[in-house]
């Protein structure tokens, strides 16, 4: 509503022609200002979707000759090279390609990319990069089917998602997952020990590492850019969550605690980690490490179990490293406020400053209904301390399968939050956006509000419940203080009194508020406070 779909073209130095999306909100004075964009081809009037075909091969002529052996974009980060990949994201985030490069090698930074799917536009995932925000879907076992979850990968990325996850646990996962990544525009993620889980009857005794290894190759050929992996789950951190308020409250977690205690042996993504690596290697998928023994509620956060874990992860992001294989690492969970900052000290501490990952985290556990919001106060305070990455959580958290409203709701949720902790870190472009808005606000540009906004339907259907006439959209007022009482609109007027009585700033405001508070007394307007009448 109120823009569109524009491309800036950048050719690099091979040859390739890149195409990087924005979405440019034309103002009323004719100029415009260009915002991030995940929603692919779906927002362009020009382009012509059909979901059977699915998206076009863009990236299918970006490969450059591997670097050591890998194709990794870590591969080439370390060897100097710069990509299409790199250039792309630097070009989407306005920063420089050599500092993109500079990022990835560090392992500071990640673009999921898995050479098998080449629909998607390259997004970057590194704290010294807009944080991101993940959207989960998938169906379960009692609801849903693939066209719905295809579109609600639509829907998501419309609203903003910058990477989705397929969670699928019922029926035609495969089916699904091929229908998803086929259409979709931005990096999708998985993990892998659910669809092991249901190749087993859901009897998590029965998975075995051949069986993992071959799900993992199944949806590494269909292009899976990034995939959890639960490898820090030791049998001996299984008994630290005996006495926690809420045990294990990860699947994956919960499923890799079953197999360590049943067979009494260390978990196989530990001890076949490496052989892990070698097939993440090949099709550049990048590992988000899992955090199976995340805290479920705020008692149980920064424990022993927790941090445990963390450990392990720190050292399995070393060892995929080395294979020139990307990481980025997962993280709570359920976290009170004054516990937050210290779960980003020490993963950048253990794990190299691998891009964190973390879901929410929730700040309270009271609200179910409402925890879209208690994990968006987390989620703004552990991306501003330099979370890269946020999974959103919606209101249905602990109730059921969110749908599609709650999709759109928990993507916008989790944007807000991601750019107010973008604005507090001071990302170059963050606060130009808040600026443009509030320059439309102050100047009762109703319509270029709307349009600047995350949610512009919402904000314009909120403004016409009480003004829907056309003229109100050029009001210099709203219905929340009427025309009277406008602040704004005052200030204005104490802008216009100075200039014209040729007043310095200060005086100004002096005698435009002694003017103004004649003018209301002379009026007879009192403002009417509840309890004095
Ligand atoms: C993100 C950070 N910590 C967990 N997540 C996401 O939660 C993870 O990427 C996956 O999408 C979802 C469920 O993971 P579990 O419950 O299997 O750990
Ligand atoms: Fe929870």
């Amino acid at each position: 509503m109120g823009s569109a779909k524009v491309h800036r073209e950048i050719h690099t130095p091979e040859g390739h022609r890149l195409r990087v999306p924005a979405r440019r909100v034309a103002l009323d004075d004719g100029s415009h200002f260009d915002l991030y964009d995940t929603s692919g081809p779906y927002t362009d009037e020009r382009a012509d979707i059909d979901v059977h075909q699915g998206l076009p091969a863009t990236r299918r002529d970006w490969a450059l000759p591997p670097a050591g052996g890998a194709h990794t974009q870590l591969a080439h980060a370390r060897a100097g090279t710069v990509t299409p990949e790199m250039r792309f994201v630097a070009e989407r985030e306005g920063l420089e390609p050599e500092f993109v490069r500079e990022e990835v090698a560090l392992g500071r930074a990640v673009i999921p990319v898995n050479r098998n799917h080449p629909e998607s536009e390259p997004t970057a995932i590194g704290k010294n990069f807009l944080v991101k925000v993940n959207a989960n879907i998938g169906n379960s076992a009692v609801t849903s089917s693939v066209p719905e979850e295809v579109e609600k990968m639509v829907w998501a990325t419309r609203w903003g998602a910058d990477t989705v996850m397929d969670l699928s646990t019922g029926k035609r996962i495969h089916e699904t997952r091929e229908r998803i990544l086929r259409n979709s525009p931005v990096p999708i993620g998985t993990v892998p020990i659910y669809q092991a889980l249901e190749k087993v009857d859901g009897d998590p005794t029965r998975l075995t590492w051949e069986l993992y290894r071959e799900t993992v190759i199944e949806q590494a050929e269909q292009g899976v850019d990034y995939m959890t992996v639960h490898a820090g789950v030791l049998l001996r951190y299984v008994p630290l969550t005996a006495r926690r308020v809420t045990g294990i409250v990860s699947r994956g977690g919960s499923i890799m605690a079953a197999w360590c205690l049943a067979h009494h042996r260390e978990s196989f993504l530990y001890t076949r980690f490496e052989e892990l690596c070698e097939i993440f290697r090949e099709y550049d998928i990048t590992f988000s490490l899992g955090d199976g023994l995340r805290p479920g509620s705020i008692a149980d956060a920064n424990d022993e179990a927790q941090f445990a874990e963390l450990r392990t992860l720190g050292e399995l992001t070393h060892v995929a490293r080395s294979h020139d294989v990307q990481v980025m690492v997962e993280g709570p969970g359920h976290v009170p406020m004054d516990k937050i900052p210290e779960n980003v000290r020490l993963e950048e501490e253990l794990c190299g400053e691998a891009p964190f990952y973390t879901l929410g985290p929730l700040t309270t556990d009271v609200a179910p209904g409402y925890d879209h919001i208690t994990s968006a106060i987390g989620a703004a305070q552990i991306g501003w301390h330099g979370t890269a990455m946020l999974c959103y959580v919606t209101p249905k958290e602990h109730l059921g399968l969110p749908d599609r409203d709650d999709v759109k709701t928990g993507v916008i949720t989790y944007k807000l939050a991601a750019h107010a902790a973008d604005v507090a870190k001071g990302h170059p472009r963050a606060q130009a956006w808040d600026d443009e808005l509030s320059r439309a606000r102050f100047e009762f540009r109703w319509r270029d509000q709307f349009h600047l906004s995350l949610d512009p339907e919402t904000a314009q259907a909120y403004h016409d419940q009480t003004l829907p006439a056309e003229p109100a959209k050029t009001a210099h007022f709203c219905s929340m203080c009427g025309p009277k009482f406008c602040s704004m609109r005052i200030s204005h007027d104490v802008r216009r009194y100075a200039e014209e009585n040729g007043l310095e700033t200060a005086e100004a405001i002096e005698h435009g508020m002694a003017a103004k508070s004649a003018e209301f007394a002379d009026g007879g307007n009192r403002v009417h406070l509840p309890l004095a009448d």
